[in-house]
């Protein structure tokens, strides 16, 4: 049976692209949110979430009538779940808004329905998603108890787009997909074929909620690497950012870059799946969390020492001292603030300064609640001419663009090698 009705329940920074690339190829597209506020912005042909080229999907998807959003969940011939899963306690995952989700769509759901699960989840959350729905509706077979000959299909479909560039990595990736059965695995492919450049690769649900934790994790580790370097080699004199250029000439080593910490709701929350559901075996994988969560108090203590010698060479008291932080979002050349190192460092250098702290933030035009009236938010111009300390964290394109050699100041902590 082919798709005619697509159902996207939650439609946050991967529910609502998915979404619109369906409703792009003429299938009707019915979003759920919980946010009424997200509803009635899609429903007026805007978004809620900063995303390029989004808006323009959105605002036809919506004006031909293929996009519509609702709180409440309707009758479709496939769902796909992109809800969140934080973690909660001791870094466990939370599968709240998941079990909430698949409950919700329970009562509307009908023989011959697809079920797709793209939240990034622990390692067996689709069975359990599978047990919740067939809790929920007696009257209907599930994978897990009639296999191929199920009412419903159920799969494991991770997201694995970038932000900033989701409308493109959403249809040129590979997309693994993670069937309870072949059957689940043969309808999701073509479910997703609807707008899939990339190519479908099929594995067990099981595997495929793995790779989606192992791809973070690998990244994790790999910026771990990086950011160790980059406190061995402030101790022993090197510059970390010649020494990757020239290790990466190597034909096999491919080292990536150090910065002021690892940002974002991904990279830093999903290698906890792991480590909460395998202690014992998941060494590395704890320790890189651990070093890639430090940086930034290291980069605070590197911040102090600039300052002590500042004030020692130039004489004056603390309070007269300015420091301007470079950077707040989680990467470069994005507005996106949450989780981000750059804000955590800009705050508790804000709150530790007795002087001026400058913010400068050429994404943004105002600053977050948890700055306002620590810092002040400052152009790049008025930083350079007034700071005596630079604390690079972002390397923003403007920030690029600046030559090293007209920077004046002499005390510059450089998290990212922008003018070092
Ligand atoms: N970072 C470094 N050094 C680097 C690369 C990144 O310090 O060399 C930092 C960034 O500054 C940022 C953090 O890591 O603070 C994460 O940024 P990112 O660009 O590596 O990744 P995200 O969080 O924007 O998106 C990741 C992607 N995963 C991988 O590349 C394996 C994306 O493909 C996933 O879909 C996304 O997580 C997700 O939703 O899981």
């Amino acid at each position: 049976m082919s798709f005619s009705t697509i159902s996207v329940i939650g439609l946050g920074y991967i529910g609502l692209p998915t979404a619109a690339a369906f409703a792009s190829r003429q299938k009707k597209v019915v979003g759920v949110d919980i946010n009424q506020h997200a509803v009635d912005t899609i429903n007026r042909g805007e978004i809620h979430i900063v995303e390029p080229e989004l808006g323009d999907v959105v605002k036809a998807a919506v004006a031909q009538q293929f996009l519509r959003a609702t709180t409440t969940p309707e009758t479709a011939d496939a769902y796909l779940i992109a809800v969140p899963t934080p973690f909660k306690g001791e870094h466990e995952p939370d599968m709240v808004y998941v079990e909430a989700a698949a409950k919700s769509i329970a009562p509307v759901l009908k023989k011959g329905a697809l079920v797709i699960l793209e939240s990034t989840s622990p390692v067996g959350a689709t069975e359990q998603m599978a047990q919740w729905l067939a809790d929920a509706r007696p009257d209907l077979t599930f994978p897990q108890q009639a296999g191929e000959q199920a009412d419903i299909n159920i799969a494991y479909c991770p997201e694995r787009v970038l932000p900033g560039q989701v409308m493109v990595e959403l249809i040129k990736n590979d997309r693994v997909i993670g069937g309870m059965t072949p059957v689940c695995s043969a309808r999701a492919s073509e479910l997703y074929n609807i707008f899939l450049e990339g190519e479908c690769v099929v594995t067990n649900a099981r595997t495929a909620e793995m790779c989606k934790l192992t791809e973070n994790s690998f990244r994790d580790v790999n910026i771990a690497f990086a950011n160790e370097l980059s406190l061995i080699c402030a101790d022993q004199g090197i510059n970390v950012w010649e020494l990757i250029r020239l290790a990466n000439r190597h034909p096999r080593v491919n080292i990536l870059q150090p910065g002021p910490g690892v940002g974002g709701h991904c990279i830093a929350v999903d290698p906890w799946f792991i480590v909460a559901q395998n202690p014992e075996q998941s060494r590395l994988i704890r320790t890189a969390r651990e070093v890639n969560d430090h940086k930034p108090h290291w980069v605070i203590n590197q911040v102090k020492a600039a300052v002590a010698d500042c004030l020692t060479t130039t004489g004056k008291r603390a309070n007269e001292l300015k420091i301007a932080c470079f950077g707040l979002a989680f990467k470069p050349n994005i507005d996106d603030l949450r989780e981000s190192p750059a804000m955590e460092i800009t705050q508790l250098i804000a709150q530790w300064h007795s002087g001026e702290t400058l913010a400068v933030e050429p994404n943004i035009h105002q600053l977050p609640k948890k700055l306002a009236g620590l810092c002040r938010l400052a152009t790049l111009d008025e930083a350079l001419n007034d700071a005596d300390v630079l604390v690079m964290l972002v390397d923003h394109n403007p920030f690029k663009a600046r030559s090293a050699e007209r920077i004046q100041q002499q005390y510059i902590v450089d998290t990212k090698g922008v003018w070092r």
